[in-house]
């Protein structure tokens, strides 16, 4: 099939994750809504064929909760890259946490922008090499889930590309969860971050998410100084809050009801 994404990128293997997901749910095709902004992550919706939109940098989110509020019978999955969400979009992502509107969000994290030739973005870690930092970035980058967890979220979990099947079970969760759900998916982009950064070729940061992941349990027995450069992968995060769409639905009642 054609597409747009680099030989070896690892956007493929998290929209194969995305759509094992939901065939696995058994979601009626027209059912479910996938929203994206801008970059290559959030070129995804144009390979499905489902109620896609292709919306505006950053503003993915903002789309989707127009969208889930006016049809609340959908499943609205939001994919988008981590420059997407967390830097243009950023406010957007903290408060669709902090309303828990029912929306599930897969970042595609490859730590860079990729469609605009790697520049820095919030997830770039600090001291990797960007367009925008060639010297080094100096920045601290977000750690996704806790900025997730502490606006609001009520699903938080990261998975990577090299993990996909695992990845799979993650977003599958993340869907069925209500509440807005959140999945960071490690993701490599062998053109602009690894060559610039001398991780190397695709198979080779691949080989890094295998052996720079572990799970919460595993962490849990590691010192501060074993975990350095390490990342969790499995579900962070899970609880129940009210729904944005159902409390809205109820004020609507009660407002027609005169009270
Ligand atoms: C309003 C606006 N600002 C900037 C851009 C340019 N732009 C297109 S893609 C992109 C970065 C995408 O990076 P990311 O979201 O991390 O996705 P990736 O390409 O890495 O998957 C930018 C800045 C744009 N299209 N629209
Ligand atoms: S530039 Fe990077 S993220 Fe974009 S398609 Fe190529 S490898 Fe993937």
């Amino acid at each position: 099939m054609p597409h747009l994404w680099c030989p070896g990128c690892g956007h493929g293997i998290v929209l194969g994750a995305v759509v094992r997901a939901i065939d696995r749910l058994s979601l009626d095709k027209d059912k479910v809504a996938v929203v994206s902004g801008i970059g290559c992550a959030s070129r995804a919706p144009g390979y499905l064929d489902f109620n896609t939109l292709h919306t505006t940098h950053g503003r993915a989110l903002a789309f989707a909760t127009g969208l889930k509020l006016a049809r609340p019978d959908l499943r609205v999955i939001v994919v988008a890259g981590d420059g997407d969400l967390a830097a243009i979009g950023g406010n957007h992502l903290i408060h669709a946490c902090r309303r828990n509107i029912d929306l599930t969000t897969v970042c595609f994290n490859n730590e860079i922008y990729g469609m605009t030739s790697g520049q820095c973005s919030p997830m770039t870690p600090t001291g990797k090499v960007a367009t925008t930092a060639p010297f080094g970035n100096i920045e601290r980058n977000f750690d996704l889930c806790d900025l997730t967890r502490a606006a609001g979220a009520t699903f938080v979990a990261r998975g990577a590309a090299y993990y996909a099947r695992a990845l799979s079970g993650l977003i599958e969760q993340a869907i069925k969860h209500k509440g807005f759900s959140f999945v960071e998916a490690v993701s490599q982009c062998p053109t602009y971050y690894g060559r610039r950064n001398k991780i190397g070729t695709a198979p080779d940061m691949l080989e890094w998410q295998r052996t720079h992941a572990v799970t919460a349990e595993k962490a849990a027995a590691l010192s501060p100084e074993e975990m350095a450069g390490k990342f969790i992968i499995g579900k962070y995060f899970e609880t129940e809050a009210p729904e944005y769409t159902e409390e809205y639905a109820r004020l609507s009642e009660r407002l027609k009801g005169g009270r």
